[in-house]
């Protein structure tokens, strides 16, 4: 899955970014519950052999609080299976992931990633008004070449694409505000 955005009203350096559990943001981004984790494991890197499900690259910001981000996830999905994350919270953090290398049990859990500074819910929606050829599809039933449309809350809007036949998603993020703790 490939996820791409620009992030911006951030502080400058690394921001832990990964999906949770739920996708409950009533109240706060508190209850989006912790690592989105099916496989019970421990956290970590993106890349490491050991990681949740939800562990995605960080986001970096740079002296603008402006972060780029473009990254492709190797088990989080939007297909069938355990690691289908559509339903789930994505949430983004104040500080730096320790990628589970922290030394303490919260660094196995989280990363210690610090305070949530903006989330949303990871849904489904209409297909994006410029993929007019697939606007009128109204089956729910996901197809080759469909266009899906991922979660909207507050100011964030998040979106994905079905790219290719292995299943591999295009999800944009649109600015993410952080005014939210
Ligand atoms: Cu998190
Ligand atoms: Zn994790």
């Amino acid at each position: 899955m490939l996820i791409s955005g620009k992030v911006s009203g951030l502080t400058e350096g690394l921001h832990g970014f990964h999906v949770h559990e739920y996708g409950n943001i009533r109240g706060s981004c508190k209850s989006t519950g912790g690592h989105f984790n099916p496989f019970n494991t421990d956290h970590g890197a993106h890349d490491a052999k050991v990681r949740h499900v939800g562990d995605f690259k960080q986001m970096e910001a740079d002296a603008d609080g402006v972060a780029d981000y473009y990254y492709t996830d190797q088990q989080a999905t939007l297909m069938d299976g355990k690691a289908n994350i559509i339903g789930r919270g994505l949430v983004l953090h104040a500080g730096e992931d320790d990628l589970g290398l922290g030394g303490d049990a919260g660094s196995l859990a989280n990363g210690n990633a610090g305070a949530r500074v903006a989330c949303c819910v990871i849904g489904i929606d209409q297909a994006p008004a410029e993929d007019s050829t697939r606007k009128s599809r109204k089956s729910r039933e996901m197809q080759w070449g469909d266009k899906v449309d991922l979660g909207v809350t507050w100011s964030t809007k998040v979106r994905a694409m079905k790219e290719d036949i292995e299943g591999a998603l295009k999800m944009r993020l649109g600015k993410l505000e952080p005014t939210y703790k």
